[in-house]
């Protein structure tokens, strides 16, 4: 027999080919009708193959009485209702490991790109600026005091980068960790007091909603610099609007929001601020990576076998 799968969102080609030879798959971002499509195969869906940013809610899983995994294309499981899953007796996977080294890559690709000024520097030569004057001033990133908010797979990953730039690097986090050469600071205002850069890398979910909020954004200063490249519910955005606009800090390289991908249109507007549409995994290799973490943990669970990166 086929089995069916729900999936909430596409995958690349290369993924969805493999999967609809496997599976009968079902695509929830292609119907009006979401209910229909969901009640019409409620008795036969086993799982759901679901993203980072798109999850799965309690209630949708409470419609799949059939539910016995749901694959996470992505690392963060904020979306997912893991308590939930676990009541019900449903496995989850992620892809962790795979995209650790991208996203620390466009985390360090943003600071250098706010600090650096590297779009306005970008338009200011193709507008033929140049040839009238010479272009402001920037920020040096080399050397300066770098804070990394989490310490996880990722923070790891930035610091052993902004390491290579000399950077002195602090850290807050869930823990002190006793094997890293960096200071733990275990009150997130002080970090941000003591730092020019401000890195979060935290998971998302309800422990760390606006975990940077106006405070901290204070703490950091007309010369400080955001980079989020973990969730956007970690950061107050509204503080941060307000921040940005009244130069409450200098700038921010943001790859995630509280609206994706509806974002607030006041980001838009910002001259010291860069943009990213959630891309920190967004390589051909490491999405290739992650779709067959996803195709394999699938596989694993159909097949009888132990789950590859099993998070429930
Ligand atoms: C997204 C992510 O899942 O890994 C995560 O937690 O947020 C990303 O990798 C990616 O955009 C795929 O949807």
């Amino acid at each position: 027999a086929v089995t069916d799968i729900l999936m909430t969102g596409p995958y690349p080609e290369w993924d969805m080919a493999d999967l609809e030879a496997k599976y009968r798959v079902h695509k929830l971002w292609q119907v009006d009708d979401r209910d229909a499509l969901i009640s019409s195969h409620a008795d036969a869906i086993r799982a759901i193959a679901t993203r980072g940013e798109l999850g799965a809610s309690a209630a949708l899983m409470a419609k799949l009485p059939k539910l016995e995994i749901v694959s996470c294309y992505g690392m963060g499981t904020d979306a997912i209702d893991l308590a939930y899953a676990r009541e019900n007796r449903i496995r989850v996977t992620n892809t962790p490991d795979v995209l650790t080294e991208d996203v620390a890559d466009i985390g360090i690709g943003l600071l250098l790109a706010v600090a650096r000024m590297i779009p306005q520097a970008d338009a200011y030569v193709r507008a033929g600026s140049w040839r009238k004057a010479n272009m402001p001033l920037v920020t040096r990133v080399y050397g300066k005091r770098l804070g990394i908010v989490g310490m996880g797979r990722i923070g790891k990953a930035v610091a052993r980068r902004a390491a290579a730039f000399d950077c002195e690097i602090a850290y807050f986090g869930t823990r002190r960790h006793d094997d890293l050469p960096y200071d733990f600071v275990g009150n997130l205002v002080e970090l941000a007091r003591r730092s020019e850069f401000l890195m979060v890398t935290l998971a998302g979910g309800e422990g760390t909603r606006n975990i940077v909020n106006a405070e901290i954004l204070a703490a950091l200063g007309p010369d400080g610099i955001l980079i989020n490249i973990a969730r956007g519910s970690t950061v107050d955005e509204t503080a941060l609007l307000t921040a940005l606009e009244s130069g409450a800090i200098k700038g921010a390289g943001l790859d995630v929001f509280w609206n994706e991908p509806t974002i607030d249109e006041r980001f838009g507007r910002l001259s010291n601020v860069v943009l990213q549409p959630h891309h920190g995994s967004g390589t051909v290799e490491t999405r290739k990576a992650m779709g067959q973490l996803v195709r394999d943990n699938l596989a694993a669970h159909f097949g009888g076998r132990t789950l590859l990166t099993p998070v429930v």
